[in-house]
């Protein structure tokens, strides 16, 4: 089998390949998902963020898990992020510190900035379409001037103080990768993006890969919980991914994260339902072969389903 269970960061700390999503997942549900995912399923890899306003809940199930025999806090690596609204250089100490304490954690193993936007201390979340947000006269919403230097440096410190393993950013084109680098001290260890099959992103894998940056494949399922899928072609019931999991007599789940770790990416799929968090770690015993591989790069349609265009009128990506 060519997947490995772990890939190695620029940090040299090891991060499983699979981890458990959690953005969308309701509060009264998260903290269950998780703690089943870590005693029933075996993950040792949780995706958190401050913005999916459930890490108290998360928090509780660490806790219950870290007390019990089985599992010790430096079993799990858990990644939590730094919401666009604490940007400045004194805030995201204190966004960090808050997110430790609601996770109930001394430390994280991996820390992102969520994007490369910065908003005012106010705005809440875009989960529904971003009607909580501020917008100015031409409906774009309203930013901070806010170096991402700044921002840089201050996670810096939070390596230096022991809060963070690591740091690494989300969502960050090959220019900002290019422009971070040219004056961090800490290089990012990882970038968070989308990719699934209608979304390859082959390219920016490259380049990250190339300049030591690991990558994670956000929404690998083809996020299908969110707004903006709606009405879109679903890359879970695609014909040809459908196939190539009736060959190897598994999901269509199965072969969207088989397929990313393939790609040498860590893959977070993100679910509450029991079954399916199980579901989505059967992807050990088998292995897509170069010419499943080459069917699923023909399905690359350049179709995001995460634009801050949709939700701010930023034309981020464009
Ligand atoms: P995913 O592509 O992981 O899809 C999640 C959806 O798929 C949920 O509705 C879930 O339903 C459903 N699902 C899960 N497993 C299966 C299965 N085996 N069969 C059928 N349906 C299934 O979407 P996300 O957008 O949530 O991405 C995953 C994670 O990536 C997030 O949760 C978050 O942690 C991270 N992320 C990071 C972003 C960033 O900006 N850095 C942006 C977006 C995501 P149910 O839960 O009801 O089972
Ligand atoms: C804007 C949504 C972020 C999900 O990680």
């Amino acid at each position: 089998m060519s997947a490995k269970t772990h890939i190695t960061l620029n940090t040299g700390a090891l991060m499983p390949i699979v981890g458990l999503g959690t953005w969308k997942s309701a509060p009264n549900k998260a903290g269950q998902a998780v703690e089943y995912a870590l005693t029933e399923a075996l993950y040792r890899h949780i995706d958190c963020a401050a913005i999916y306003q459930n890490e108290k809940e998360i928090g509780q199930a660490f806790k219950k898990v870290f007390s019990g025999n089985t599992l010790k806090r430096e079993d799990v690596f858990i990644t939590s992020k730094l919401w666009n609204s604490a940007h400045r250089k004194n805030e995201v100490r204190v966004a960090c510190e808050k997110t430790l304490s609601d996770l109930n954690l001394e430390y994280l193993d991996l820390y992102l900035m969520h994007w490369g936007i910065a908003t005012p201390s106010h705005w809440a979340i875009p989960t529904n379409g971003g009607q909580e947000a501020e917008y100015d006269e031409h409906g774009i919403l309203v930013m901070e001037k806010i170096p991402i230097r700044e921002t840089w440096e201050a996670m810096e410190e939070l390596v230096r103080a022991g809060l963070v393993k690591a740091i690494g950013v989300a969502n960050f084109t090959a220019p900002m990768l290019i422009d971070i680098l040219t004056y961090a001290t800490i290089p990012p260890a990882m970038n968070q993006i989308e990719i699934h099959p209608y979304f390859q992103q082959t390219r920016l894998i490259e380049f990250c890969q190339s300049k030591k940056i690991a990558v994670t494949a956000y929404s690998p399922l083809g996020s299908p919980g969110n707004f903006v899928a709606k009405g879109l072609p679903a890359v879970l019931e695609d014909e040809v991914i459908n196939k190539i999991a009736q060959v190897h007599q598994k999901t269509n789940a199965n072969i969207l994260v088989r397929w990313a770790m393939q790609r040498g990416t860590v893959v977070i799929p993100k679910s509450i339902t029991p079954e399916r968090i199980k579901e989505n770690t059967d992807v050990f015993d088998f292995e897509l072969s170069d010419s499943e591989m080459i069917d699923i790069a023909t399905l690359d349609r350049k179709l995001r389903f995460l634009d801050p265009y949709v939700w701010g009128k930023i034309p981020y990506f464009d």
